[in-house]
């Protein structure tokens, strides 16, 4: 059995074939190569993912035993190295940032649980930092905000052009139609992030064990920036809303 990784800001996804009856595979992950390690997932599918691993890369050994309907537990796979990737929040330099990186939506307008007054408070959309920035963004998908498209702009001022990178953490999306996190600056289209599937509470609760959060950070190209006054249009053009934690633009290291 030959596994394989795939790493991500927090994740580390794991991957492997097998053929045959199989019960389960039990995955075991250490931080030293010398150790099995403890047992992360019982899972019957031939994938993973390792998440919560914070925003700092990590990395572990994993073996993958296969265990049949009687527990017979084969011997470990050939062990594989992963490491997951470091945040930008950690590794940069904030250019701007709305809210704090805690995994809560403390602080943001509306939270933790108002999104009823979104449509109320923000009749044209939220414009950063002319208007504070909600906890929930709303997509076409929620008739409690019109059933339409919702754009949020985040302005901020840059002395020296060169790459950015646009942190976007979120504490929950809807878990079934998270849809699609279209992202623009100046009117130049640079990102379409389909987003995770959540757990739904993040419209009502603004931290805790019942959200999933996730990550998205992404390049801004010096190409689609400016010296001085710029802005980064956030649409929601398909599915239901998501939560915030924060979003910031950082230079990378
Ligand atoms: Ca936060």
């Amino acid at each position: 059995m030959k596994l394989s990784a795939t790493p991500g800001i927090g994740w580390i996804d794991l991957a492997w074939a097998h053929h045959g009856f199989v019960d389960h595979f039990a995955i075991y992950a250490s931080d030293s190569p010398f150790v099995q390690g403890e047992l992360v997932e019982k899972t019957v599918y031939t994938r993973f993912r390792h998440a919560n691993l914070g925003p700092r890369s990590r990395t572990f050994y994993y073996r993958v035993v296969t265990v049949d309907a009687a527990g017979n537990r084969s011997r470990p796979s050939p062990m594989l190295r992963a490491s997951s990737l470091t945040s930008v929040t950690v590794s940069g330099q904030p250019v701007a940032v709305i809210g704090e990186f805690d995994r809560t939506s403390r602080g943001l307008a509306l939270a933790p649980n108002g999104y009823q007054q979104y449509t109320a408070r923000f009749p044209n959309g939220p414009d950063y930092p002319a208007s504070d920035w909600p906890y929930l963004h709303p997509g076409p998908a929620d008739k409690w905000a019109g059933s339409k498209p919702h754009s949020f702009r985040f302005r901020f001022t840059l002395p020296v052009v060169r790459d950015l990178v646009l942190a976007v953490w979120l504490i929950d999306t809807h878990a079934t139609i998270p849809g699609v996190l279209s992202l623009s600056c100046n009117d130049t289209s640079f990102a379409e992030v389909p987003l995770e599937r959540g757990a739904t509470k993040g419209s009502t609760v603004g931290e805790g064990p019942s959200l999933r959060p996730s990550i998205v950070e992404v390049a801004v190209p010096a190409s689609a920036l400016r010296h001085g006054a710029n802005m980064i249009t956030f649409t929601k053009a398909s599915g239901s809303w998501h939560a915030y934690d924060a979003v910031g633009v950082f230079t990378p290291a």
